[in-house]
């Protein structure tokens, strides 16, 4: 269970206004896809996915990264009931798509430092703190209905 101050509520949500979050979510899924390039088996359909700047291009993972970041969006306005919010996306996950839970720990990890890229020295050290207790959330209430 992940709680989060009133303060570090106020500073994620700030923060998270001033990002940009389509740019935010299709370059943390792409970063994804880079970094740990065996995530890419769940996207096949997306087609060409053969190097960092063809992933990165890639008009699919630029539509699925607003997609999932819309959803991320969603948690933001519910911290105090994460998993209530991502129930039904959890089962989805978890019976129909078939995605190991540690990927969304690892996406969390992206979202955090395509932040930081966006935020520059405004994203403090208790401001990614404050983050990464919320990607933190949003994974374990995205696993919370694996069987
Ligand atoms: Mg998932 C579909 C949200 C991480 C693989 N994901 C979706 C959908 C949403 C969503 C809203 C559309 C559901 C629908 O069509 O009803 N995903 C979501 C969130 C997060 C996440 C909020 C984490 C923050 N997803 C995630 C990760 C993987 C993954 C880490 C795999 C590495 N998602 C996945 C796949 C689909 C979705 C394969 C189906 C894509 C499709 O067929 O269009």
């Amino acid at each position: 269970m992940v709680h989060l101050t009133d303060a570090e509520k106020g500073l994620v949500t700030g923060l998270w206004g001033k990002v940009n979050h389509d740019a935010v979510g299709a370059e943390a899924l792409g970063r994804l896809l880079i970094v740990y390039p065996w995530t890419q088996r769940f996207f096949t359909k997306f087609g060409d996915l053969s190097s960092a700047s063809a992933v990165m291009n890639n008009a699919h993972v630029k539509t699925h990264g607003k997609k999932v970041i819309n959803s991320f969006d969603d948690g933001m306005k519910h911290l105090d009931n994460l998993k209530g919010t991502f129930a039904s996306l959890s089962e989805l996950h978890c019976d129909k798509l078939h995605v190991d839970p540690e990927n969304f720990r690892l996406l969390g990890n992206m979202i955090v430092i395509v932040m930081s890229e966006h935020l520059g020295k405004e994203f403090t050290p208790s401001a990614q703190a404050a983050f990464q207790k919320v990607v933190a959330g949003v994974a374990s209430a995205l696993a919370h209905k694996y069987h």
